[in-house]
C-alpha cells in the first residue's frame, strides 16, 4: 500500500502514472490521520517551497508529517519533497521547513549555466543504499532553481551529489527516510527502477558502481516535437509544415497518430516530448477533449517530460463563462503535462508590458509561474526575419547576418508573430525573451519560420542572440536536416536543447543517430 501526499498544488499525475505502471496501488492522503496510517509515504512536492509549506500547514499535515518522520517510517520525497525536509529556503525566507535536516536551501548562483537546472544529469552515489542498487551513471531528469548543498551539519544525510556549477545534494537518506532532487517518474526506465527500489522496500544492498571522485555531466537535450491538429476528416493527427504551411495539395499533411508517435520517440530515446496544438489559437482548448485525452494517455506510457502548447490564454465561452489562462493550464497539467508553452499570448503580454513599462501580475505567464513554478512555463517564439540595410533602420535588436536579405541586406531583426505565424507584430524575439524571463518564464522554445521544415539547419544567428540575452534555458528549433546540424547548434550557440520534427516523423534521421553523432563530437547526451 503506497500513500501519496498530493496536496493539490500541481501536477502529480506523472508520479501516479509511474507508480501504477510499476504495478502498485495508490491511496491518497485526504486527512492528517491518513499520514500516520500510511505504510509508505511518497511526497512529490510541487511549486515553490513557501507555497508547499503553507499548503501543508492549512491542511493540518505538518505535525503528523513530523511525527511520521521522527518515527523513521518509510518516506520518499521528490524535488520540493526533498527541500522541505530542511530548515528553510532562500526561495521563501520567512517560511520554516520541516526542520528534519539542518540548513538552508539556496538558489543556484548566476554563472554561465542557465537556471533552472533543467535536464538530464547523473549522480555520484556516496555510500551504499538499496535505492541505488543497479545504478550505473545513467542520467536522471532534474528541474529546479534551488538546491541543498553538502555541509558538515547534513553529513549523515548525504547519499548522492550532482554537479551543476557547484556540487549539490541530489539524494539524501537516513534510515527509512529518503528524498531525491531529480524526478524518477520522468527519468525513463532508470527512474522507474529507482522508484521500484523504494516501493519494493528492498533492503539488500549491492556494492555501488560509482567512484566518488568524478564529476557528473549535464546533457544537451534532444526533443521530439509533434504539431497536432484536426484534419479535414475530423481526425486528430500529427502534421508538419514547411515554413508553417501544413497543407499539401489542399490537404493537411498526416504524419501519424499523436500517442503512437510520442511512444515511439520515448522508446527511441527522446529526452522530452512536446505537443503543439497548432490551431488552438482559434478554438478553445478546454473543448478539445481529444487533445486532452492524448495527453492523458501519453502520460501513462511515456516517462520523460511532456510539454504542451497551444491556446493558453483567457477565454469566454459561448455561454459567457470566463476561463483564465490559468484554468486552461490547470487542465493541461491535470491531464499529464509537466510544462505548458505559451505562444501568441506571450507576444500580446509583452506588447502590454512595453506600453506600461511593467507587468501587472495578471498575464498567463505570471499567473501560471506563481502557481506551478517558473520551470513549468515555456515561451514558444515564432519569429520571422525582417531584413534591413543598417541597424539604424529599426528600433529592434538587429544582428549582422551571413544569410543576406533578398536585396543584399546585411542585417536583420527577428519579428515575433502570433496565430501560427499568420500575423507579424512590432516585437522582436530578443525583447520578447527578456521580458518573458522577467515575468517568470522558465524556458524559451525558439522556432524560426524561415527555417521550419526546410532541413537547412538551425538559425544559429537567431539562437545565439536570444540565448545571450537570457539566463533561462533555450531550446533551438526549426530546420534540423542532418545529425551535423545538431552538432552545429551546440558548438556555435549555448542552447541547452535542440528540437526537431520533420526528420524524426519521416524516419530520415533516428534520434539515436543524433545522439551517437553528438557523443562522437564530444557533446554529452543521455544514452
Ligand atoms: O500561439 O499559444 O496558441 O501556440 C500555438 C503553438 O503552435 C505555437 O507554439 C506555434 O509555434 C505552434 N504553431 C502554430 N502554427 C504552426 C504551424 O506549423 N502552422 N507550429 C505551429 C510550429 C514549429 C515547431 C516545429 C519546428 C521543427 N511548429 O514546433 O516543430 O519548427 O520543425 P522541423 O524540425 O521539421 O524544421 P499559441
Amino acid at each position: 500500500m503506497i500513500s501519496l501526499l498530493d496536496y493539490g498544488a500541481g501536477n502529480v499525475r506523472s508520479v501516479r502514472n509511474a507508480i501504477q505502471a510499476l504495478g502498485y496501488t495508490i491511496t491518497d492522503i485526504t486527512c492528517p490521520d491518513d499520514i500516520l496510517r500510511a505504510e509508505k509515504l511518497i511526497f512529490p512536492g510541487v511549486g515553490a517551497f513557501g507555497a508547499a509549506m503553507e499548503r501543508l500547514q492549512n491542511l493540518g499535515y505538518i505535525e503528523p508529517l513530523k511525527e511520521y518522520l521522527a518515527a523513521n517510517r518509510p518516506f520518499f520525497g521528490i524535488c520540493i519533497g526533498l527541500q522541505v525536509l530542511f530548515d528553510s529556503s532562500e526561495e521563501s525566507p520567512k517560511v520554516a521547513g520541516l526542520g528534519l535536516i539542518s540548513g538552508q536551501i539556496n538558489r543556484f548562483t548566476a554563472s554561465q549555466l542557465a537556471v533552472p537546472h533543467m535536464g538530464w544529469n547523473d549522480v555520484r552515489v556516496l555510500r551504499e543504499s538499496a535505492l541505488f542498487n543497479h545504478y550505473n551513471h545513467e542520467k536522471l531528469y532534474f528541474v529546479h532553481s534551488y538546491c541543498a548543498q553538502p555541509t558538515p551539519e547534513n553529513a549523515e544525510w548525504q547519499l548522492a551529489l550532482t554537479d551543476y556549477g557547484i556540487p549539490f545534494l541530489s539524494a539524501v537518506q537516513r534510515g527509512n527516510i529518503a528524498a531525491v532532487q531529480f524526478h524518477p517518474e520522468k527519468s525513463g526506465t532508470v527512474g522507474l527502477r529507482l522508484l521500484q527500489q523504494f516501493l519494493s522496500g528492498e533492503n539488500a544492498i549491492e556494492p555501488i558502481i560509482n567512484s566518488v571522485n568524478q564529476t557528473t555531466h549535464f546533457a544537451k537535450r534532444i526533443i521530439a516535437c509533434l504539431d497536432v491538429r484536426t484534419n479535414d476528416a475530423g481526425d486528430l493527427v500529427v502534421t508538419k509544415g514547411d515554413q508553417y504551411d501544413v497543407r499539401e495539395a489542399g490537404e493537411v499533411r498526416n504524419l501519424g497518430k499523436p500517442i503512437e508517435l510520442a511512444q515511439r520517440y520515448y522508446e527511441e530515446g527522446a529526452d522530452e516530448i512536446t505537443f503543439l496544438n497548432i490551431t488552438a489559437f482559434r478554438d478553445f482548448p478546454l473543448e478539445d477533449q481529444p487533445m486532452l485525452e492524448v495527453l492523458r494517455r501519453t502520460s501513462e506510457r511515456v516517462f520523460v517530460p511532456l510539454t504542451i502548447g497551444g491556446g493558453i490564454r483567457s477565454f469566454t465561452d459561448s455561454s459567457g463563462k470566463y476561463y483564465s489562462a490559468l484554468n486552461v493550464a490547470d487542465e493541461y497539467f491535470r491531464s499529464g503535462a509537466d510544462k505548458v508553452s505559451i505562444g501568441s499570448d506571450a507576444v500580446l503580454t509583452v506588447e502590454r508590458y512595453l506600453e506600461r513599462g511593467n507587468g501587472d501580475g495578471t498575464s498567463a505567464i505570471e499567473q501560471i509561474a506563481r502557481v506551478y513554478g517558473n520551470q513549468a512555463v515555456v515561451i514558444s517564439i515564432d519569429p520571422r526575419r525582417v531584413y534591413v540595410n543598417s541597424p539604424n533602420d529599426t528600433r529592434h535588436y538587429t544582428v549582422s547576418t551571413t544569410t543576406l536579405g533578398p536585396n543584399g541586406e546585411a542585417y536583420c531583426w527577428f519579428q515575433c508573430t502570433i496565430n501560427g505565424g499568420r500575423e507579424g507584430r512590432d516585437v522582436d524575439a530578443i525583447e520578447l525573451a527578456c521580458i518573458c524571463e522577467r515575468l517568470g518564464a522558465g524556458e524559451i522554445l525558439l522556432n524560426s519560420i524561415d527555417r521550419d521544415g526546410t532541413g537547412a539547419g538551425f538559425d544559429l544567428e537567431l539562437i545565439s542572440a536570444v540565448r545571450a540575452a537570457v539566463t533561462i534555458p533555450v531550446i533551438a528549433s526549426s530546420g534540423a536536416g542532418t545529425v551535423e546540424h545538431f552538432n552545429d547548434v551546440f558548438r556555435f550557440t549555448n542552447a541547452e536543447a535542440a528540437l526537431a520534427a520533420g526528420i524524426f516523423h519521416r524516419h530520415e534521421v533516428p534520434i539515436a543517430a543524433v545522439k551517437t553523432h553528438l557523443r562522437d563530437c564530444g557533446i554529452e547526451t543521455r544514452v
